[in-house]
């Protein structure tokens, strides 16, 4: 039986990506629009507790509430750079829609190198992602990372978001990742998310990496 997963989101990037994701496996993904004002995101310390509360306020609005067989879920992501200390963060939105992937480019201006190892090393990132699942009176929670490093310039028209600036690193033969400049299985070439396929993306992504986690605990996955 197709069950119906309510998704509260208002980036269509991040839908796209959690549909393309889910679609196969059988999850009809609907996207949980709610107006101006009737959600409000907290400033708080972690990516879960912005789910968590997110969760919270969404199952005021769907169908049926509380007894609902449909569930409801929230992703929550954002680009952490080592070398400002985890920054943007949790303030990942605000920074985007206020300096943009070229102010990010020009915060680690001084951070560059000929040799390209040390160059990723210098310049190293994450996307970290959490996904909250409502379902059947309870709350799942799934967690994913992806590490890269910020590309010397912005590049790419694919993805959303900080993508034209971050390079994932290279995956090994199981699909994990490497570290910072070292050669796998699968990689990217140094292109950016912005240049590469959502299918691409997809075997690096944080997201893809959180609702893989999320699926793991489902009673039917
Ligand atoms: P919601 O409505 O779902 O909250 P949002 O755009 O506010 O969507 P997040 O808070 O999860 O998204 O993400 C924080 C920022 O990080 C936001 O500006 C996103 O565009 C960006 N971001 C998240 N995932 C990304 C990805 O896979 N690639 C590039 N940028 C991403």
């Amino acid at each position: 039986m197709t069950r119906t997963i309510w998704f509260l989101t208002g980036n269509s990037g991040k839908l796209r990506e959690a549909t393309h994701h889910l679609l196969p496996l059988g999850y009809e993904v609907r996207q949980l629009i709610l107006k101006e004002g009737e959600i409000i995101e907290p400033q708080v310390d972690t990516l879960e507790e912005v789910a968590q509360s997110k969760i919270a306020q969404a199952l005021l609005h769907i169908p049926d509430g509380q007894q609902s067989q449909d569930m409801i879920m929230v992703e929550d992501a954002g680009l952490f750079i080592d070398a400002l200390n985890g920054f943007p963060g949790v303030y990942s939105s605000y920074i985007l829609d206020t300096i943009g992937c070229n102010g990010i480019v020009r915060l680690l201006e001084h951070l560059q190198s000929e040799d390209t190892v040390q160059c990723a090393q210098l310049r190293s990132a994450q996307f970290q992602a959490v996904a909250a699942l409502w379902m059947d009176g309870q709350i799942l929670y799934g967690n994913g990372t992806c590490p890269g490093w910020i590309a010397l310039e912005s590049s790419g028209e694919d993805g959303f978001g900080f993508d034209p600036v971050f390079t994932p690193n290279d995956l090994d033969a199981f699909g994990e990742p490497l570290p910072p400049g070292t050669y796998g299985e699968k990689s990217a070439h140094g292109k950016t998310f912005g240049s590469i396929s959502i299918e691409e993306k997809q075997a690096y992504s944080h997201r893809s990496r959180a609702l893989n986690d999320l699926l793991r605990q489902l009673p039917s996955a």
